[in-house]
């Protein structure tokens, strides 16, 4: 056992108006605030928004505030150890729900914070990024890395929402984000690279020696294959609760440099109670219901919901019926900083 650190009001109030006039502070007051032992202390408590509550909030969104006057009209899902207001979901992922009408486009910009959308209601919408056009269905993944410039339209005819995750909390804490604007970009007359030169996985396009590829190959990730795979790895991969990991097609890298995306099928019944992981997580369900229990705290969820675990959290998932959820996660940010673990229960 360490011994009990000092504390500020153990030094004489002089040395602490020294200390402040001369722009110093000392660190053992502070040490356990900053390096707590044993586990981290997170800001980040769990979270749940219901997708039927919010939809009517979106909606009016649509009627209030059109699209010019928002750039991207969009409801963040505030960490509720932050407080509404808070522009994060956990300590590294932002989440904000997106409403597109059908006829709008949200103009292209270009951020230095990465992005995905998980399409959650709606048809006829498509992002376009670096020209690609790419159709977006429920459920489908589609990704917008930083640096790339994108802008979001809209041809179907009710309106559309889909769920944005992007790292911007780690560039706001880098003192790293900022975006530009600019004209709506030409579109090339082709379907997207998934649909063309990943159609298959285990197939890529035969390249000359030398020939580069791009840093992000595949920008959508269809989600009748997703499902398809989780399937099959139910039916035959050995453990019913399948898991797969979006990756990248050329160097089976995670999708994005700071979040990964994985994909989870629960049968009906099932209960599965992962590992304590340093990652923190949003769950976003695709379809299904069930209840999940975080540090003891119970949600219950259906289609389309949200919720979110702080690191370390105790999770146990329970499936009412069969369930598909994607756990976005910051572990390929943790295991760039040689840190990420995972700790038996
Ligand atoms: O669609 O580009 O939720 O730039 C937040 C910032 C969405 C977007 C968000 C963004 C976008």
């Amino acid at each position: 056992m360490s011994p009990k650190l000092g504390t500020l009001d153990e030094l004489p109030q002089d040395y602490r108006d020294a200390m402040a006039a001369a722009g110093v502070a000392p660190l053992w007051p502070m040490m356990r605030n900053v390096l707590p032992h044993v586990l981290p202390q997170p800001v980040t408590k769990p979270g749940y928004w219901n997708y039927d509550a919010l939809r009517p909030l979106l909606h009016r969104a649509g009627e209030l505030t059109p699209v010019e006057k928002a750039e991207r009209r969009v409801l963040v899902l505030s960490d509720p150890g932050r407080g509404v207001g808070a522009m994060q979901a956990t300590s590294t992922i932002y989440l904000g729900l997106q409403l597109l009408l059908p006829g709008e486009t949200a103009p292209a910009h270009v951020h230095t914070p990465s992005a995905v959308r998980i399409m959650v209601e709606g048809q006829g919408a498509y992002t376009v990024v670096d020209g690609e056009r790419l159709p977006m269905e429920e459920g489908d993944l589609v990704l917008t890395p930083g640096g790339e410039w994108h802008d979001h339209g809209h041809e179907g005819s009710g309106p559309v929402v889909w769920l944005d995750a992007l790292d911007l909390p780690i560039f706001v804490y880098l003192e790293g984000s900022y975006a530009e604007e600019g004209p709506l970009q030409s579109q090339r007359n082709r379907p997207d690279a998934s649909q063309v030169e990943y159609l298959s996985a285990g197939l890529r396009p035969a390249r000359k020696p030398g020939a580069g590829t791009r840093r992000y190959p595949m920008m959508r990730y269809p989600w009748t294959r997703t499902e398809a795979a989780l399937r099959q790895m139910a039916a035959h991969g050995g453990d019913p609760v399948a898991e797969l990991d979006y990756v990248n097609p050329e160097t089976g890298d995670d999708i994005l440099p700071a979040l990964g995306f994985t994909a989870m099928m629960l049968p009906e019944g099932a209960a599965e109670a992962p590992p304590l992981r340093s990652s923190s997580a949003a769950f976003h369900v695709v379809k299904g219901r069930g209840c999940t229990l975080i540090d003891g705290e119970r949600i219950d969820w259906g289609p389309k919901d949200s919720f979110t675990a702080p690191v370390f959290a105790d999770i146990r998932h329970e499936a009412a019926e069969e369930s598909f959820l994607v756990r976005i996660h910051d572990r390929p940010l943790q295991e760039k900083l040689g840190y990420y673990e995972e700790r038996a229960r």
